[in-house]
């Protein structure tokens, strides 16, 4: 017999990377596997930006219906028998305004003036502000408590160690390890949580996705109080300098969940304040008592009073939605009106389970006023409807109307362009005077992305005045085209104008 024994050493080979440290493989005598036996703890190396956030739990008296209207028929809140159930105040009844604890943005660490939230964020309600981030950078979260009851902030999704967890448990660590974990009323504490790649979009994913964060010192009742917000991370590489992603022009967060008052700590104030100083008529037993303090929510709103949920056609628009709560939080949110893509699967639904985040992109072509709404009965009932708009989009078009010399008029047909389609660009020369067309121009157009140059004519000259140029935009993202006029009737004369588009992605490749 020959033996077949093969001496070998054991061979350790060194691997490193600049992103993810170094790790060492041991490979054994007769295997032709690596078994990796020990990952060394370089940790990752973080090459983006720190954001910081500055967010403190408040107390704040939120309306969940602030029109007092069933915004979906256009009638009074108080008409009606099922919709006054859950908004009128009365001896036995809260009705719709409540005592809560709420996530808040502010400027600085003095948290002394409120982050404004934008328009374009208005859509928020009780949601804490967008942590918006890239993958490679660090999110800081300085974090101030301002509630009677302890707070903390717990992320789903970015890396972070025992310190920024933000949840108390019996993990073997011991609590001065975890100064997150709980931060009493008046404390606060600076989180820090890093973006690796694991934390943003998989293969499969769009360019961002969510997570959420939110109180975990009780969970259960910290949340009813309010205390939840989204996170946003983007794939490295296709970020705006704020963290939002490339190519999308609308980004909405919608959270479903039915607040349940009855669990809030701050009932028994809820009961006093808004009942009468007696609370004597409330029966805590009476099931409609019970029912009248379930808020069929969206952000916070219910029966159609969710603002901000606009905007334009032929857009790239991405839907970011979340569920919250307990086993009545099914949820099943439906779009009227456009349709919807998740992953890479047409729909104009999706369901959802507490705490499920999942991003949708639409490309509304649906001009008007559209219901969005959970498609379960019962939540359909107790206000979990909102509405949302599509704008009428005319585009990019406009002049330098400073132009001194003549004007320069610029307008895209296609109204929108997107990647998939050819669009011509059309320019005419004004005269300034006389707001007719102007003849015999010499003139040259580029197209730049950011500071790159993508396209350009040479000095071109035009008899008629008015000119069509065909470009395929090849990217999405924003572009400006810039004009330049060098000569009228064979004369020197300078003027620059410089318009803006904003390329989509190809309507049908979406
Ligand atoms: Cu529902």
């Amino acid at each position: 017999m020959i033996s077949k024994t093969i001496i070998m050493f054991g061979i350790i080979i060194v691997l490193s990377s600049a992103l993810t440290g170094v790790v060492v493989y041991h490979f054994t005598a007769n295997s032709n596997q690596a078994t990796m036996i020990t990952k060394t703890a370089t940790p990752t190396v973080f090459q983006g930006v720190t954001r910081t956030y500055y967010i403190a739990s408040d107390e704040v008296k939120w309306n969940y219906a602030p029109t007092g209207m069933n915004v979906i028929t256009g009638k009074p809140l108080a008409n009606d028998s099922v919709t006054a159930l859950y908004t009128q105040n009365g001896v036995d009844r809260i009705g719709s305004v409540y005592l809560k604890c709420l996530y808040r943005g502010y400027t600085d660490d003095t948290f002394t003036t409120l982050q404004p939230r934008t328009a374009q964020w208005e859509h928020l309600g009780v949601l804490g502000p967008v942590i918006h981030a890239e993958v490679g950078d660090t999110i800081k979260v300085v974090f101030k408590n301002d509630c009677r009851i302890p707070t903390s902030i717990h992320p789903h999704g970015v890396l972070y160690d025992k310190a920024s967890e933000g949840a108390p448990y019996n993990d073997g660590v011991p609590d001065s390890e975890k100064p997150g974990e709980a931060i009493p009323p008046g404390g606060n504490f600076t989180y820090v949580w890093n973006v690796p790649e694991r934390a943003g979009p998989g293969p499969h994913d769009p360019s961002s996705i969510l997570w959420m964060y939110h109180s975990h010192v009780n969970e259960i009742t910290d949340t009813s109080a309010g205390l939840v917000g989204p996170i946003i991370i983007t794939r490295n590489g296709e970020a705006n300098p704020d963290g939002t992603p490339k190519g999308v022009d609308r980004e909405f967060v919608t959270l479903f969940t039915i607040f349940n008052e009855t669990r809030s700590p701050y009932l028994a104030d809820n009961i006093k304040t808004f009942t009468g100083e007696d609370m004597s008529q409330v029966n805590m037993t009476d099931p409609n008592f019970w029912e009248s303090n379930l808020k069929y929510s969206i952000n916070g709103y219910i029966f159609g009073n969710t603002p901000g949920l606009d905007m334009k056609q032929n857009t790239h628009v991405r839907w970011y939605v979340a569920g919250m709560g307990g086993e009545s939080d099914i949820h099943s949110p439906h779009w009227h009106g456009n349709t919807l893509l998740i992953d890479g699967m047409r729909t104009d639904m999706v369901e959802l389970l507490p705490m499920s985040m999942k991003v949708l992109d639409m490309y509304p072509d649906n001009v008007g006023t559209w219901l969005f709404h959970c498609h379960v009965n019962d939540h359909m009932q107790g206000g979990m409807l909102a509405l949302y708009t599509v704008e009428k989009n005319n585009g990019t078009q406009g002049t330098n109307s400073s132009g001194e010399n003549l004007k320069i008029g610029f307008s895209t047909d296609v109204a929108n362009p997107t990647t998939g389609q050819p669009t011509q660009l059309k320019v005419d020369f004004i005269n300034t005077p006389t707001n007719s067309i102007e003849e015999h121009v010499d003139y040259k157009v580029t197209v730049m992305k950011g500071t790159t140059q993508v396209y350009s004519t040479s000095l071109l000259h035009t008899a008629d005045g008015s000119v069509t140029i065909p470009y395929q935009f090849q990217d999405v993202g924003s572009y400006q085209v810039v004009v330049e006029v060098d000569g009228i009737w064979f004369m020197p004369v300078s003027e620059t104008a410089e318009f803006q588009i904003n390329v989509a992605s190809s309507y049908k490749l979406m």
